[in-house]
Order: structure tokens, then sequence, then C-alpha cells
């Protein structure tokens, strides 16, 4: 089995989670969104990372691919069975993938990859207007919502890898979230982060 894109997505390292947390031996292959190779191509029609290629079945999309690898290697389940819970994991999935990545992305993208991979200056208003106006809201959400280690089915679900991912990028971009004002998110995010599963995907090749 081989899986495409680098460990610097939050996307490709929900899947690397994944594949950790199931113990399923995976080619790793980190290459860079749009890149060119002709088998991450098919297997990723418009180029976004991950993608994955198990033998002839090819197949993008993170969400994608995690439901595929659940029902292809159902242990430990990160999906829950009961529906209302299974529900809510699709829900925090959603939130991860089309609330969160967006916004907690934004300062990695000025103060990483601008500088480093673009050569282009970081714009320091985009950061601050992130961080002051635009993440207290979901910060708030979350905070209102988490009441433990886990946030569906008192079990690590789908739901902590999609909401906790995109949160090494904002550390990585010197950011964190602020602990006196949202002490249960912050608490919440250092603790998945230090699961084995999590730590194996930050320790994985970024390219
Ligand atoms: N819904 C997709 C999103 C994947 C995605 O947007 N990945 C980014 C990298 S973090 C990408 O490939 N961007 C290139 C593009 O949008 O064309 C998933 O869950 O895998």
């Amino acid at each position: 089995m081989k899986l495409y894109g680098t460990s610097l997505s939050p996307f490709v390292r929900k899947v690397l989670v994944v594949l950790a947390e199931k113990g399923i031996e995976v080619r790793h292959v980190p290459l860079r969104f749009h890149d060119p190779d002709p088998r991450f191509r098919a297997a990723s029609p418009f180029g976004k990372i991950p993608a994955l290629e198990d033998g002839d079945f090819l197949l993008a999309d993170s969400s994608a691919i995690i439901q595929y690898l659940e029902r292809k290697h159902p242990e430990p389940a990160v999906l829950p069975r009961d529906a209302r819970d299974l529900g809510r994991t699709v829900w925090y999935d959603e939130l991860g993938d089309t609330e969160l990545f967006p916004l907690l992305i934004k300062p990695f993208v000025q103060r990483v990859l601008r500088p480093q991979l673009m050569k282009l200056p970081c714009d320091e208003a985009v950061v601050g207007q992130c961080m002051a106006e635009e993440l207290p809201r979901p910060f708030d959400y979350l905070e209102g919502v988490i009441d433990g280690p886990y946030l569906v089915g008192g079990a690590f679900t789908l739901a902590d890898i999609s909401v906790v991912t995109a949160f090494h990028n904002l550390h990585l971009a010197g950011e964190a979230v602020e602990a006196g004002r949202w002490p249960r998110l912050a608490a919440y995010v250092a603790g998945i982060l230090e699961r084995p599963s999590f730590k194996a995907a930050l320790a994985a090749r970024q390219g």
C-alpha cells in the first residue's frame, strides 16, 4: 500500500494517524500537491494530497481513504458503530476539514510556506486577524463541547483526528491555543497530539 503526500499536510496526517492506529504497513511517498507523478495523478485527479494506492485500487481524499481503511481493517475502529456517535464523528470530521483547516492553516501559510517555499513575504496582519478575530469563534465552540480526552463516545475516533490535525500546523507557525482563555481546548489538543499514532504521523517524512 502506498500513501502519497507530505506529512506537512493536515489531510495526509489524518490518514497517517489511522494507518498507525491500525498498524497497517504503508510506503509513504511524501510528494507535494500537484506533483506530476503519473500514478499519483491517476489516484488524485485534481492533484490534491493525500492519495492512496492499494494494488490496482486508487483513491483520493482523506475521509474517503479512511472509510476504505476502516472497512478493510476494522480493528481498532476509528468510526463508532452507534448511529448517533457515527453521525457526530462525521460532523467533527467535516468541521475539521471545512471550518478549522482553512483558519488554522493561515499562520502556517504566512510564516512557513510563503517565506520558505514560495519566497514571498509573510503578511503578519493576516496572522493577527486570524488569531484575534477568526479563530475565537470555532475555539469558543470547541471549548463548549469538550468534556474529556475524546470528542465522541468516550473513545478515540476520526473526530479527534480531524479536529486536532491542523493544530500541529498552528504550532509550526509559532502559535497555540491560549490556555487561559480556552483551557479545555488547550488540554484536549495537547492530549491528542501526545498519542503514539499522532507522534508517528508528525515524524513522517515531509519531502
Ligand atoms: N478534501 C480533501 C482536501 C485535500 C487538500 O485540500 N489537500 C491540500 C493540501 S493540505 C491540497 O492538496 N491542496 C491543493 C489544491 O487545493 O489544489 C481531503 O480531505 O483529502
